[in-house]
């Protein structure tokens, strides 16, 4: 069953071609089954863009809370090399430790010293630095790419801190300092840093950084399954004139490693998050009120902690030669149930895709794609059947009966959705 995505109007809402028996264009997907769902067993080579859609269905994130940044033990060269580094702290985010932890994963480690905060991302990724695009032009993010936020203020719990934090959007309140980092390698081996400020992207930015003292450097592994990037951020570029952070103090950061995938697709992990609830996976970029509290650690050399899932499951970390692993023992691979249904569809150009299944009621009983990027083209993905699930709980199965998929897609952050029938409720889920 291979349909496609259909304009209507001069908007962006689309949706399957077909039919329904109240004349919507939808497709009819049928569930027969006497004691529960019984679905087809379906082929799919597609596969990877299929596996990231299936990817909270059949993996586990991380989700590790709060961070620590611990003083540089001495002079920190930026040359892609961690040896000047303590890595006792630190995170590994990935977006599917299942299934992905030894292809798609990164740890990331920050220090400071009195004039810089350094990062750096120990990636595990078998295509180092390959991303398709041109710092002369294109957005690092599609691509392998390190994304860091930063909120700096001189006291976190400051009234005008916690008010923006609430409000979503806006302006940054003096002295808050907002910053969004870009940290990647472009196509032509020209290593790209550079930052938005305002927490709504609206206050311009650093200018040249490396101009004003940051720097970045890149090291394949030696074994070519990933690389280390190195990054130094000068104090001044991440907090409000006059603002300075000691040993002790708090900032608001976190992070989304992205990768190039196979096909040109970009795959993305969030990570660093406040404890408490209320993680936005997918308006993070604009969300500091669930980023992490990253603090400057008075001393260094700490105990690891462990690596954290979004389902609350934890796994030790020790250190062998100064370098942490993670002990994944009791840590299941999860495996494709059987009886998937397929959903098939194509985009005329890249962009990214919302898809929903519905029930004969109408009411959305799977939200089975969440503003996920697909390049332009022909895709599957595939629904197991199940009601949609949260970190704390899988779905449920649906009763039998017949089911519709809607979808729509748009370019980017910016647009709008109009037009075309049942317009309002796809438009409200669009943005
Ligand atoms: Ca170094
Ligand atoms: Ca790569």
């Amino acid at each position: 069953m291979t349909m496609s995505f259909l304009h209507k109007g001069n908007g962006r809402i689309v949706s399957g071609l077909g039919f329904d028996n109240r004349g919507r264009d939808v497709i009819m997907i049928s569930i027969e089954s006497s004691s529960g769902p019984r679905l087809a067993v379906l082929v799919s080579a597609s596969a990877i863009l299929a596996m990231f859609a299936l990817r909270s269905a059949c993996g586990t994130e991380t989700e590790n809370l709060n961070f620590s940044i611990l003083p540089a033990p001495g002079q920190v060269t930026v040359d892609g090399k961690a040896d000047d580094w303590d890595l006792s702290s630190g995170i590994f985010a990935c977006g599917d430790v299942e299934n992905s932890r030894d292809r798609f994963a990164v740890w990331i480690h920050a220090m400071y010293d009195s004039d810089n905060l350094y990062l750096l991302a120990r990636w595990v990724d078998p295509t180092p630095m390959n991303n398709p695009g041109s710092s002369k032009g294109d957005y690092g993010f599609r691509g392998d790419c390190l994304q860091v936020r930063f909120l700096t203020a001189p006291d976190l719990d400051a009234p005008e801190v916690t008010a923006m934090l609430r409000s979503r959007v806006g302006k940054d309140p003096d002295p808050v300092r907002t910053s969004h980092w870009d940290c990647w390698m472009d196509r032509d081996g020209i290593d790209a840093l550079g930052a938005a400020y305002g927490v709504a992207f609206n206050e311009g930015g650093p200018g040249n950084a490396k101009e004003r003292g940051a720097a970045q450097a890149f090291r394949k592994d030696k074994d070519g399954r990933g690389y280390v990037q190195e990054i130094r951020l000068p104090w001044p570029l991440l907090v409000k004139p006059g603002v300075r952070l000691k040993a002790g103090g708090r900032l608001l950061m976190t992070v989304e490693p992205n990768f190039t995938v196979e096909g040109g697709g970009r795959l993305t992990i969030k990570d660093i998050f406040r404890p408490g609830g209320g993680v936005d996976r997918v308006f993070t970029f604009s969300s500091p009120g669930c980023w992490g509290v990253a603090t400057l650690e008075p001393r260094g050399r700490l105990e690891p902690r462990p690596v954290r899932l979004s389902d609350g499951r934890q796994f030790a970390v020790k250190l062998a030669n100064g370098v942490p692993e993670v002990d994944w023992s009791g840590l299941k691979r999860s495996e494709l149930p059987q009886g998937f249904k397929t959903v098939s569809f194509s985009l005329p150009e890249d962009g990214y895709v919302s898809l929903n299944i519905w029930n004969e009621k109408g009411e959305v009983v799977r939200q089975l794609l969440t503003c996920v990027p697909f390049p332009a083209g022909s895709h599957q993905v595939m629904w197991d059947g199940l009601t949609t699930m949260s970190v704390r709980r899988p779905g449920d199965p649906v009763p039998a009966g017949k089911y519709a998929w809607r979808g729509i897609w748009h370019k980017g952050i910016g647009l709008r959705c109009s037009t075309g029938e049942s317009s309002s409720t796809l438009s409200e889920r669009c943005f």
